[in-house]
C-alpha cells in the first residue's frame, strides 16, 4: 500500500487553489492540473508499506495555515504555505514518531507545498488569494493509480 500523511484542505482553501489554477489556464499553461478533490498538503511520504495500523499519527494543538506563495520545482507548480512554527514542529514530531516505529519515509527537507499542475509548460504569474484554515487533525492517506489519474483515500485521522 502506498501511504502518505497529509492535511486535507477545506472547501474554501480548495476554491482559492482552483482560482490560481484558473489564472494559470487563462495564461495558457498546459499540463496535468490537480483535480480539487486531490489537493492536499503532504507532511510525510511513506511510500509502499504493508500495514497502515503501524503508522503513528501524533495528536497536536490546533493551528492555522495561511496560503502564501507560488512557485515551481521544475515543471511542477505549487502554492505555498506561510511559514508556520506549529506546522514545522508537528512535522518534526511526526518524523520522530515514524522513526521510533521503524517506518521509512522520504527524508527530504520539508518544503510545504500544494501541487497545482504537473508537467506544466509556461511560466505563469498569479495572485495568490488570502485564505486561512484551521487544522485540528491530520490524515493517513493511501494513493492508488486509477484509470483517470491518482485516487487518494483517507484511511485514518489523528483524532479517530
Ligand atoms: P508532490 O505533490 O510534490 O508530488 C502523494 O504522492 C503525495 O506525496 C504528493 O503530495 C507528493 O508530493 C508527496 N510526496 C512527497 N515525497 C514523495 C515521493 N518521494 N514520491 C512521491 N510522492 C511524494
Amino acid at each position: 500500500m502506498r501511504l502518505f500523511i497529509a492535511i486535507c484542505l477545506t472547501d474554501e482553501m480548495r476554491a482559492a487553489l482552483r482560482d490560481i489554477q484558473a489564472q494559470m489556464r487563462a495564461q495558457r499553461v498546459s499540463g496535468n492540473y490537480t483535480p480539487p478533490e486531490n489537493m492536499h498538503l503532504t507532511l510525510a511520504f511513506i511510500g509502499d508499506y504493508p500495514d497502515p495500523d503501524d503508522v503513528p499519527l501524533p495528536a497536536f494543538e490546533p493551528f492555522t495555515l495561511s496560503l502564501d506563495g507560488f512557485g515551481n520545482f521544475g515543471s511542477l507548480w505549487w502554492a505555498g504555505i506561510r511559514p508556520c512554527e506549529a506546522l514545522r514542529r508537528y512535522v518534526q514530531n511526526l518524523r520522530h514518531a515514524l522513526d521510533a516505529q521503524g517506518i521509512p519515509f522520504d527524508r527530504k527537507r520539508f518544503s510545504p507545498h500544494i501541487t497545482l499542475v504537473r508537467q506544466a509548460e509556461g511560466r505563469p504569474a498569479v495572485t495568490v488569494p488570502q485564505v486561512e484554515m484551521a487544522v485540528d487533525h491530520v490524515s493517513l492517506m493511501r494513493s492508488d493509480r486509477g484509470r483517470h489519474g491518482m485516487i487518494y483515500t483517507e484511511i485514518r485521522r489523528s483524532d479517530d
